[in-house]
């Protein structure tokens, strides 16, 4: 088998989703993700210019080789476009293999380590009263993991929290959205939507928060320490973590489990995190990681420290992510959760799908592949529309992490 074309298909139902699509002499063809939201562009240049003309002519069954190639061969190593790509021919070439042999994608991997994939959903509010009412209709719709986000008294607005629709999408507007940020104001009100939350649904569901590489290590420490009573599933992304030791100070002072990864896009990146045992929950996803070459690596690795998966799922990672990543949790034996935040109608019918959600849990279909599609035609009626994730500034002014 060779691969004779790839094609890069940009497309905004409702939000920007870029996708790559290699066919073969044979006329299977793979789907990749290739979405970096609030970058997509220079994902579509990277692989337009630099990655698709390398493919032509390619056994597409070369997927470990191929990974290689485009890593190695760049000599520019890393980076989340370049991985971004690299994740996109790695995804569709996984595709293309499982078409060919016939089964669905998890059987490659190593075949089924469990029923179905537990998932978390999203409650969020604008104060605690509308974040434990939205948390209220996770648990009627079945979930049994919810991560929780609530309004700040004192500040406009607030990661996680939508302004005027509970589906909440960053990537807003046609130049970045300006938010304030207090950190003292914000530490003194998570602990309280938690204590409500825990007084009103109990034990039982499992809560996890989001603080959005906002807190030094201290401040991180201070919080884990807070909630401990509420027994969190995960604290995620506390600090900004390009310096990985400043999990170690976190680590010291708290049991409040901590994920943290989904920016990262190499293995290296959470190495020393994972090694040292300061994380629990590693959240690299199939889109930012490099494929499933990578990401099995890394989880493989995560294995060794008693470390679990936690892979990323917001809108902005499209159907074909989720499907691929439904297959790698099907598979994967030291997986913790899947996130996964629901995708617009629109998109769900610009990618046909065969996963489905039942019972808290999202169920891979048995379709040769990893199951996602994209309807070509319908996807060029919604052409791009540039939109940037927010930005954020302290109250004085001060430029911040969002
Ligand atoms: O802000 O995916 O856990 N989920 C998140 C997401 C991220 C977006 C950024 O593109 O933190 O909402
Ligand atoms: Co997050």
């Amino acid at each position: 088998m060779q691969i004779i074309s790839g094609k890069v298909i940009v497309t905004c139902p409702g939000r920007n989703f870029v996708t790559l699509k290699l066919e073969t002499d044979e006329g299977i063809y793979g789907i990749g993700d290739a979405t970096l939201n609030g970058r997509e562009q220079a994902v579509v240049a990277y692989l337009q210019e630099h990655v698709i003309p390398c493919l032509t002519g390619r056994d597409p069954h070369q997927v470990e080789d191929t990974w290689q190639y485009l890593y190695r061969g760049a000599y520019w190593r890393r980076g989340p476009v370049t991985m971004c790509a690299i994740a996109a021919v790695d995804t569709a070439l996984w595709d293309i293999k499982a078409k060919a042999a016939g089964l669905p994608l998890y059987q490659l991997l190593g075949g089924r380590s469990r029923q179905a994939v537990l998932v978390y959903g999203h409650a969020n509010g604008r104060d605690i009263d509308e974040t434990a009412e939205q948390v209220g209709k996770y648990i009627d719709m079945g979930y049994r993991a919810i991560r929780a986000q609530c309004g700040v008294p004192g500040l406009a607005s607030t990661y996680g929290v939508a302004a005027d629709k509970l589906f909440y999408e960053p990537a807003d507007a046609d130049l970045p959205t300006e938010n304030t940020w207090s950190t003292e104001k914000y530490l003194l009100h998570v602990p309280q939507l938690f204590e409500r939350l825990r007084n009103e649904f109990g034990f039982g569901p499992h809560l996890l928060h989001d603080a959005h590489h906002r807190l030094t290590p201290i401040e991180a420490a201070r919080l884990g320490r807070d909630l401990e009573p509420y027994r969190l599933f995960w604290l995620e992304d506390s600090v900004a973590c390009e310096n990985q030791q400043s999990f170690r100070l976190i680590r010291q002072h708290t049991t409040t489990p901590l994920a943290v990864g989904e920016v990262f896009n190499s293995i290296y990146d959470c190495q020393q995190l994972i090694a040292e045992q300061l994380i629990d929950y590693i959240r690299t996803s199939v889109v930012h990681a490099g494929g499933i070459t990578q990401l099995r690596r890394i989880a493989s690795l995560a294995e060794l420290y008693h470390v679990r998966t936690g892979c990323h799922g917001a809108t902005d990672l499209s159907p074909v992510c989720m499907g691929v990543a439904l297959h790698f949790d099907t598979w994967v034996p030291n997986f913790g959760i899947q996130e996964y935040m629901r995708h617009s109608e629109a998109t769900d019918e610009v990618f046909p799908h065969d996963y489905h959600f039942a019972d808290g849990y999202l169920h891979t279909g048995e379709t040769p592949g990893h199951g996602v599609d994209i309807d070509e035609a319908l996807a060029a009626k919604y052409p791009y529309q540039r939109a940037f994730l927010p930005v954020n500034r302290l109250e004085d002014g001060t430029m911040f992490n969002w």
